[in-house]
């Protein structure tokens, strides 16, 4: 097999993942870990060339997106297989490290149906239900209680500056579910005026305090949800709980393009455009996971379990 250096399908990722072709925390992990799968396949059966290899491509993946634990957290247990079995020959060694990813990739991609069933539980007949920007967890949960037929009906922000709640009215929408889109300033006016039930919303990092970090406004949201004594529920996979964070590292949160807010400015104007917000754990109700549902207190033991090979 010839030798190869970090593919160039991993630099696409990264490419695909920094340009929002690819995004959503979870979707980023998945297709980060794919790409990390498909660079073991095509190195030589040689285990430090693997690992470093690894660690190189693993570095780039992390950077194209900073602000999802998702990212490093799956890097970091492919780099954790990766530094396994040493002592098995080259070829079963590689056969066992792909078989690990393909296994963990499985794992990520199950996490989302597992939250879909639980969630789902958490719809009640006739809920209003607010959400923000587009979360595959939450829409996976919303398609599976309309799949249960449960009837309820979303209002979808559209999500300034990058319009993803397009994305969640279109995919509601076509499965024949109740949305209304609202500008993102008319959430807290909805909420009120149309009698909302619960505000559902997806998550890049879970600290281990239970703090959460969203799309930006996400936490205005949730002040309001407060306001108005309306449960504010987050819908995550575990994946996206941060480690780190028990050591008190904070995610960067990432800052976009001015273009995205205004593509023409009035010279001389400042424009600030962060694309995550974190919302306060005292405001969020209970979080929806894979492992079934919790209050945000509940975090930090789950880390301590889930990451112990890294803590
Ligand atoms: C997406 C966003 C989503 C979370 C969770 O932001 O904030 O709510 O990533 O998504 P962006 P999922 O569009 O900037 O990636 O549940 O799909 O992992």
């Amino acid at each position: 097999m010839v030798k190869k250096s970090v593919s160039s399908d991993v630099d696409s990722v990264v490419l695909d993942i920094s340009s929002m072709r690819v995004r959503g925390a979870l979707n980023i992990a998945i297709e980060a870990s794919k790409a990390l799968g498909g660079l073991v396949r095509s190195l030589e059966a040689n285990p430090p060339l693997i690992q470093e290899q690894l660690r190189i491509a693993g570095d780039k993946l992390k950077g194209a997106r900073p602000t999802a634990v998702s990212l490093p957290n799956s890097v970091d247990y492919i780099n954790y297989l990766a530094a396994k079995n040493l002592d098995l020959g080259g070829e079963e060694y590689k056969k066992q490290l792909v078989d690990e990813i393909n296994e963990f990739i499985k794992e990520l991609a199950c996490s989302l149906d597992e939250i879909a069933e639980i969630g789902s539980n958490v719809i009640e007949e006739n809920d209003r239900i607010l959400t923000h920007c587009n979360s595959d967890t939450v829409v996976h949960i919303l398609k599976r209680a309309h799949a249960k037929g449960k009837r309820f009906m979303v209002y979808a922000t559209e999500t300034r500056p990058r319009l993803q709640g397009h994305i969640t009215a279109k995919e509601l929408i076509d499965e024949g579910i109740p949305v209304t889109l609202i500008v993102d300033s008319a959430a807290c006016l909805t909420m009120h005026e149309k009698k909302i039930d619960k505000v559902l919303v997806g998550a890049d990092t879970v600290y281990v305090d239970g703090d959460v970090i969203n799309k930006i406004g996400t936490s205005q949201i949730a002040l309001c949800a407060r306001e108005h004594d309306i449960d504010f529920i987050v819908a995550v996979e575990s994946i996206k709980f941060s480690p780190q964070s028990l050591m008190g590292s904070v995610v960067k949160i990432e800052e976009r393009s001015l273009d995205e807010v205004w593509d023409r400015p009035y010279p001389g104007l400042d424009i600030f455009n962060p694309a995550f917000d974190v919302t306060d754990s005292r405001l969020v109700e209970k979080i929806i996971t894979e492992l079934g549902l919790m209050p945000p207190e509940a975090v930090y033991q789950v880390v301590k379990e889930k990451f112990s090979w890294e803590l």
